[in-house]
């Protein structure tokens, strides 16, 4: 009789296994929690045959909105369903937000967001936002980052936006402290005025929210914080990059050397500014900020992601029902703003980044590069991102012969629309395995 006691707890055999460096035939050996081989001829006990298919790195979503209220609403997808969305789609953690109370500290405030987060059925961290009020409390990063906040979300829009000079302050200390500083990246100045100008004559329809936040002006903001961060020796990471103009300012850091990274998101990647001349709140549904912006810009951005001047793709996943999207019909700059892509990424990067031919081998590696690897280094998951012993067994299994077609039915998000709706895919995830649990 076959002794079972020294199996591996599972094997995933037969796969091809991807890497951001390497494509090579293996399979991988889980016990408990953690990776524990990759090899031939693996024995566990349990087995899952991958023949066919693609294992990769949970891919990791370092950018998500989840049941956070914003404005008059709370976006739909609460930890739960929207985690659990995340691992169909092949996402083993997410990155949310702390909001610090004017009287609060952050680590009551990370301690209350934790509570909230605590239906999560995927890993998970949380930026530490700085808004104004929390700047006369830089002093208790370090504390933060010790409890497990290892970035901190800088805004230069919205009520939360920071002075060029808060912005150095709160740069300088995240540095001191090992955090990994996050931006939104807008001239907020500029947005309101153009705003206020468009309301005033009457151009209150969602064609005029990406008139009234112009790409050159996201360049220009983004090259201003890149520009304060290397002054006080700062990296910096741009969020949801959607423009050619942004993808320039980083691209010009990377080369004076600089620690700046970018992400952008699927809905940057897939539409463009068109959608909003849609009727009615078709329009409306995908207003997010930054907004689309024409094909020209959703091409350099595949360019970017290709070459490395884009470093990951994250989703801005903020979904909002078509009911409250509805409510800013008259006026375009109260639709509550972001869209639902949490479950769709990984699949969206495969078939834009690979396709559907012959895959090439540089382009699979690049795919779990940015969805996977580089997420978690700039996202501080020392043990994830990538299949080695020692490793979390966040694993995926990934059949690049499905057929999917996305449909609000066909998803597991809970806003009950998808900007990506009656898109046909071949390649999606099948398994999910995250810390061992299928
Ligand atoms: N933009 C943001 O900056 N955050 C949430 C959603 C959005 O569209
Ligand atoms: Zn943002
Ligand atoms: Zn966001």
């Amino acid at each position: 009789m076959t002794d079972l006691t020294d199996q591996p707890d599972l094997v995933i055999r037969h796969g091809t296994v991807i890497t951001a460096t390497a494509i090579f035939p293996a399979d991988v050996a889980v016990t408990g929690e953690q990776i524990v081989a990759i090899g031939h001829d693996l024995r566990g006990r349990r087995e899952i045959d991958a023949t066919g298919q693609y294992v990769i790195p949970g891919a990791i979503d370092g950018h998500v909105h989840l049941g956070m209220p914003i404005g008059r609403f709370t976006s739909t997808d609460d930890f739960f369903h929207g985690t659990r969305a995340a691992a169909f789609g092949g996402t083993t953690a997410v990155v949310d937000f702390v909001e610090t109370g004017p009287e609060e500290t952050m680590r009551e405030a990370l301690a209350a967001r934790q509570a909230v987060a605590a239906d999560t059925v995927i890993d998970y961290g949380l930026h530490m936002t700085i808004g104004p009020t929390d700047i006369a409390k830089l002093d208790q990063l370090a504390e933060a980052r010790a409890a497990g906040c290892g970035s901190v979300k800088l805004y230069m829009a919205y009520g939360l936006r920071l002075t060029d000079g808060d912005l150095l302050l709160a740069l300088q200390r995240a540095a001191d402290a090992g955090a990994q500083p996050v931006v939104h990246a807008e001239n907020w100045d500029v947005i309101t005025t153009l705003i206020a100008r468009n309301l005033a004559a009457g151009r209150t329809t969602p064609h005029w929210h990406p008139r009234s936040r112009p790409a050159e002006l996201e360049g220009e903001a983004t090259g201003r914080v890149i520009d304060i961060a290397a002054y006080v020796g700062a990296p910096v990471h741009i969020f949801h990059v959607s423009c050619a103009a942004t993808v320039e300012r980083i691209a010009t850091a990377k080369a004076r050397g600089l620690p700046v990274t970018g992400e952008t998101c699927p809905q940057y990647l897939t539409l463009t500014d068109e959608v909003y001349d849609r009727p009615g709140v078709a329009g409306a549904l995908p207003v997010c900020s930054p907004p689309l912006r024409p094909a020209a810009d959703r091409d350099a951005l595949w360019r970017a992601l290709s070459s490395g001047a884009l470093d990951l793709v994250t989703t801005d996943h903020c979904p909002f029902t078509a009911a409250e999207k509805a409510t800013g019909l008259g006026n375009f700059s109260q639709i509550p703003g972001g869209v639902p892509s949490i479950e769709s990424r990984l699949a969206l990067v495969y078939a834009g980044l690979v396709g559907d031919g012959a895959p090439d081998p540089a382009a699979l590696s690049r795919w779990v590069d940015v969805c996977c690897t580089t997420p978690a280094r700039v996202f501080g998951f020392g043990r994830k991102g990538q299949l080695l012993p020692g490793y979390d067994a966040d694993i995926v299994l990934f059949d690049p012969t499905r057929n999917f077609t996305i449909t609000p039915d066909s998803l597991h998000e809970t806003a009950g629309w998808t900007p990506y709706d009656g898109l046909p895919l071949r390649g999606w995830p099948t398994t999910t395995i995250s810390r061992g649990e299928v």
